[in-house]
């Protein structure tokens, strides 16, 4: 095998969603700096605009489309658009996600489902728009970004953790339907990340101390720090490439060890 053959995304369309900053900002970067052409979405325009400049700044010539990942209509008119204007999607990551921090007994129906609609529903929509030309093509990747909540509950974020725990079975039973088609789809599991979502818990104290779930996460990683987005890139390079063409269903957890680690006595 040329490795770096199987490595490189020369030629291929990648629609990651959600990435006008953040996690899936740095993995549309990734995946641009292997060779894919980019396409992204988000809902506001200011948002896009300000994510092109950004894309433009790192050389990267990224399509953006407004976009509710909620709304099958508005999907099907992305998925036409990034055919007309790069070509049929060989990639899709779906980034797209928001959380809620609320306790379940307080949390309202809407609310809970507001959070599964964007963290679940989306994925189902977003990849039902893209696996018709991938089933014609024999050939595509589908990356769904999970979480460490995909595995592990916790105080508060209730249907976060619905919402990515089905996306990780999502992700095996797409692996598991559309296998034969040449088609691979797997999950990056990170672990606490510093971007927009995570900036609530690690805002300094008015003491100037950090914030307890920032002392927290810090003592429950073995590397010892929150992840950054680029700690992502790699793994998302290798998911999205040829190099992964036999791993199907699985979930990388880029997490610093958090899963396999008991946590440091306090
Ligand atoms: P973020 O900074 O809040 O970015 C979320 C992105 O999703 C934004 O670009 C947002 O764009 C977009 N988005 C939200 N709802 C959307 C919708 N309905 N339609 C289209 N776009 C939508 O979050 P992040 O930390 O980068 O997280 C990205 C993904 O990683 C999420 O799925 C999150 O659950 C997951 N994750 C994050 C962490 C972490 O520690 N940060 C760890 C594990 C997993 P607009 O609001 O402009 O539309
Ligand atoms: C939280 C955090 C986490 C991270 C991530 C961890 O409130 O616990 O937001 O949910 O976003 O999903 O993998």
């Amino acid at each position: 095998m040329d490795i770096n053959k199987a490595f490189s995304l020369e030629g291929r369309v990648a629609l990651v969603t959600g990435a006008a900053y953040g996690i899936g900002f740095a993995i549309a970067e990734a995946l641009a700096n292997a060779g894919a052409k980019i396409a992204f979405n988000c809902r506001g325009q200011q948002h896009l605009d300000t994510a092109l400049e950004e894309y433009a700044k790192k050389g990267i010539d990224a399509r953006g489309y407004i976009c509710d990942v909620t709304k099958e209509d508005e999907v099907a008119k992305m998925v036409a658009d990034i055919k007309k204007d790069l070509g049929p999607v060989d990639i899709l990551v779906n980034n797209a996600g928001i959380i809620k921090r609320i306790p379940m007994h307080e949390m309202t129906v809407d609310e809970f489902r507001q959070v599964v609609d964007i963290d679940l529903n989306a994925a189902f929509i977003v990849s039902k728009a893209v696996l018709p030309d991938m089933m014609e093509k024999k050939k595509g990747k589908i990356i769904n970004i999970c979480s460490m909540m995909s595995e592990l509950g916790r105080e508060t974020v209730s249907a976060y953790a619905a919402a990515k725990g089905g996306l990780k079975m999502l992700t095996k039973n797409i692996a598991s339907e559309y296998g034969e088609y040449n088609i691979q789809c797997n999950g990056i599991g990170p672990g606490y990340i510093a971007t927009p979502q995570t900036a609530p818990l690690r805002e300094r104290q008015a003491d100037g101390s950090r914030h307890p779930f920032d002392s927290f996460i810090i003592a429950k990683t073995p590397a010892a720090r929150w992840g950054d987005p680029e700690d992502l890139m790699g793994p998302a390079v290798f998911l999205a490439s040829d190099a992964s063409d036999f791993v199907n269903g699985h979930i990388l957890y880029v997490d610093g060890g958090i899963l396999a680690y008991i946590g440091k006595q306090p």
